[in-house]
């Protein structure tokens, strides 16, 4: 009698399981797939280079030698599909970024690479770091500004808040550190300390 109330449970726990199983494939099979549908347009197709493109919302900004081996920055308003000049000054130019209405950049025109902004909404350009060593490779979000930045021998990751307007030392390790990334108050960046290379990041914290 126990035996066979025992092979009852076990059926019905089999059965039950079975039944979930079941369900759970028809609903999963049943879930509509969302396709991604590609539709390209050009942004540029000039002669002349561009190169390096980044995006925040409607605008497009680039590496652009419009001018001979001269590369500046331009931008394009997807919204009415009109390309304007962010920056032309002899110097060169490149690896631009965008975050909102700040376009930043890598800039020579003083004869060492410096970090420059432009403003859309006021459509004027202004100096981030002119320091006399070079400062490349800058990124943006929202206020903060980072970059690579060697015054002191080696590559090293300095920021800069614009909305309070100081810059900062984020990183000044003895080693390499390359190529940062930032997503609000988070950086990341390639770094060469242990011999290799690894990835570190920072939490920029506000001092009250
Ligand atoms: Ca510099
Ligand atoms: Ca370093």
């Amino acid at each position: 009698m126990e035996y066979s109330m025992g092979n009852q449970k076990l059926k019905a726990g089999l059965l039950a399981g079975l039944i979930t199983a079941i369900a759970l494939i028809v609903t999963v099979s049943c879930v509509p797939r969302v396709r991604v549908t590609p539709e390209e347009f050009i942004v540029t197709t000039n002669p002349a280079w561009q190169r390096h493109p980044s995006i925040s919302g409607a605008i497009v900004v680039w590496q652009d030698r419009a001018a001979a081996l001269n590369d500046n920055i331009y931008a394009y308003d997807l919204e009415n599909g009109t390309e304007f000049v962010i920056s032309t000054d002899p110097g060169l130019a490149g690896d631009p970024d965008i975050s909102g209405g700040i376009v930043v950049w890598a800039d020579n025109r003083n004869g060492n690479w410096d970090i420059y902004g432009y403003d859309l909404e006021i459509g004027d350009e202004f100096p981030i770091c002119t320091n006399a060593a070079e400062q490349q490779s800058p990124v943006i979000d929202g206020n903060v500004i980072a970059w690579v930045d060697q015054r002191r021998g080696n590559r090293d990751i300095y920021g800069y808040d614009l909305a309070a307007g100081f810059e900062f030392a984020i990183c000044t390790n003895h080693a390499e550190q390359w190529h940062p990334a930032i997503s609000g108050n988070v950086l990341v960046w390639m770094d060469r300390r242990n011999g290799n290379w690894d990835i570190y990041g920072a939490r920029l914290l506000r001092n009250p």
